[in-house]
């Protein structure tokens, strides 16, 4: 009962720096996400496959539709979360383990979700990691010509039950989202370690933002590690994220942050995004930035063999590998990017600005795998994060660094804007912008060390003659207009200057950046929508 739909092609389905993210309506309009899922079949050969999502509006439907093109796509195997629902690390963990072809995990990742929200589709490789850019190029040339997809006339069961079902030939298995991945984690971390400081009086306050996560740590920091029952708040995934922003940062986790810096403060909190990839940490009193916390755990993990970060990610875990004798790697913006350095065994440990980090256990940043590794630190270091985090500005310096977001610009102001300033590179130098003089300005490129592949227009890269840089690059996960994202950074050796307000810290070279880059005259604009 295989039936053949003749469709036109959809002019708006380049993948961007995650998989394809659209409005939650636009993806729900006829033959749309059909379109993309058949040029992803397409494109790439998929016998044995994973399927989940954040279970964000519109997961269960989606579930139900590609199941039944996977069952008229030759899918021999799907491996689904229950419910339909699956983190994006559990998902990346699930496709090595059992050597599966690939996975399409369904989720906008931070972005809120409801019908007003945002959708997304990203698409795993057999690494278990975001295939590279030459497979979504692919995807990308199938999504201008496909002209048809194949669909099961059988409707797809419901993946409630955990256990297998027939859908034509295709074996669907439902699994628990949460067991393999928690058993993973056990056996990656002392534990025992951990629960003992929770035995200790040890106090923790996880915010899941009614994303994915919840079930998770639950299952992690209440049941197995013994966190007292109600540490993990906003606990229930639900499909509109409770109205909220699932995005782990000082601003979208306000409450969390009052209650750090509030009276009565638990000692440690985090929190992670949508689909459970993202991270942020802070402890009492303190927020520690996602740039900070990779160097911190880059400084204790035994048996480093080297580290990468994002190119906008400050250089402070650089610095941790100077000191430990270990190469550091700097890669373009999208978590796909470090695949190649991981499956090398060229790097332990990786992360970005963006609220990612993550190991060499599954090939996606994983936020309750980084909140586990604080937890571990603080359990064998027994100093409150506060001291540990003043112990390493001392020991590397510190990095202020902060991202300036300006969001829902005009995209032709913003493509006018960088195109001026990729014009301008080469005269830039010696120029000065508000008493910060530039030593150098270059566009990043990236050569791949394991397979020789080069990214190119990756971020504008300024760098003034006093040491500090700033990054300028448009956002690729909007969905409305653009994102105009400014990183700033400012090193600081020490010992003097480890404690200033980081704002004030940053402000001589946020003006600069600013002047630099004709902000108000391309796009109006004279201050950022978030900073984080
Ligand atoms: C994705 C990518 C990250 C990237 C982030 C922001 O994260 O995997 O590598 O840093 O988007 O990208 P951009 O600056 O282009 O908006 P996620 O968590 O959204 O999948």
């Amino acid at each position: 009962m295989i039936k053949t739909v003749s469709i036109r092609a959809f002019d708006d389905q380049k993948p961007g720096t995650s998989g394809l993210r659209k409005k939650t309506v636009h993806f729900m309009q006829p033959d749309y996400l059909e379109a993309y899922i058949q040029s992803i079949f397409n494109a790439v050969p998929v016998r044995r496959m994973l399927l989940g999502g954040d279970g964000r509006t519109f997961n269960d439907a989606a579930i139900a539709q590609i199941l039944r093109m996977a069952a008229a796509n030759g899918v021999e195997q799907v491996i689904v979360g229950q419910n339909g629902l699956m983190s994006t690390p559990a998902a990346s963990h699930l496709i090595r383990k059992h050597g599966l072809d690939g996975g399409i995990i369904l989720s906008a990742s931070h972005n809120p979700a409801g019908p007003d929200g945002d959708f997304g589709v990203k698409f795993n490789g057999a690494n278990g990691g975001p295939v590279p850019d030459a497979v979504t190029d692919a995807i990308y040339a199938r999504t201008k010509e496909v002209s048809e997809y194949r669909i099961t006339g059988q409707p797809a069961p419901a993946p409630d039950r955990i256990g297998e079902t027939m859908l034509g030939d295709m074996r669907i298995c439902v699994v628990d989202p949460v067991e393999d991945y928690a058993a993973l984690m056990r056996s990656l971390f002392d534990f025992d370690a951990i629960r003992a400081m929770f035995q200790g009086g040890f106090t923790l306050c996880f915010d899941a933002m009614h994303a994915v996560t919840g079930p998770y740590a639950r299952a992690i920091f209440e049941g197995e590690l013994g966190a007292a029952a109600g540490s993990v708040i906003h606990a229930v995934p639900l499909p509109d994220f409770g109205g909220g922003h699932p995005d782990p940062n000082p601003v979208w986790a306000r409450g969390l942050m009052e209650r750090m810096f509030g009276d009565d403060a638990p000692d440690f909190g985090a929190a992670s995004d949508g689909d459970g990839d993202r991270n942020m940490i802070v402890g009492r009193g303190i927020y520690v930035g996602p740039s900070d916390s990779l160097a911190v755990l880059a400084a204790h993990m035994p048996g480093l063999v080297g580290v990468a970060r994002s190119m906008p990610t400050s250089s402070a875990v650089d610095a941790v590998a100077r000191a430990r004798g270990v190469p550091a790697y700097a890669v373009p913006t999208g978590w796909k990017y470090f695949g190649n350095l991981l499956d090398a065994g060229l790097i332990s440990i990786c992360g970005e600005e963006s609220a990612g980090t993550g190991g060499d256990h599954v090939r996606e940043k994983d936020g309750i795998w980084a909140v586990l590794a604080w937890l571990e630190l603080l359990a064998k270091r027994r100093q409150p994060v506060t001291e540990i985090m003043q112990a390493h500005w001392r020991d590397y310096g510190r990095h202020y660094f902060a991202r300036h977001d300006f969001e829902e610009i005009d995209s032709a102001a913003a493509d006018a804007l960088v195109g001026a300033l990729r014009e301008n590179l080469s005269g830039l130098g010696g120029q000065s912008f508000m008493g910060l003089t530039v030593k150098s300005a270059d566009d990043f490129t990236y050569t791949d060390p394991v397979d020789g592949s080069v990214a190119q227009n990756q971020g504008v890269i300024i760098r003034f003659e006093t040491g500090e840089r700033a990054m300028i690059r448009l956002s690729g996960t909007g969905t409305s207009g653009a994102t105009l994202r400014l990183y700033l950074e400012r090193p600081v050796a020490g010992p003097k200057g480890l404690d200033m307000n980081p704002a004030q810290a940053l402000q001589p070279l946020a003006s600069a950046t600013y002047s630099l880059i004709r902000l108000t005259g391309f796009t109006g604009r004279d201050a950022p929508d978030v900073i984080s």
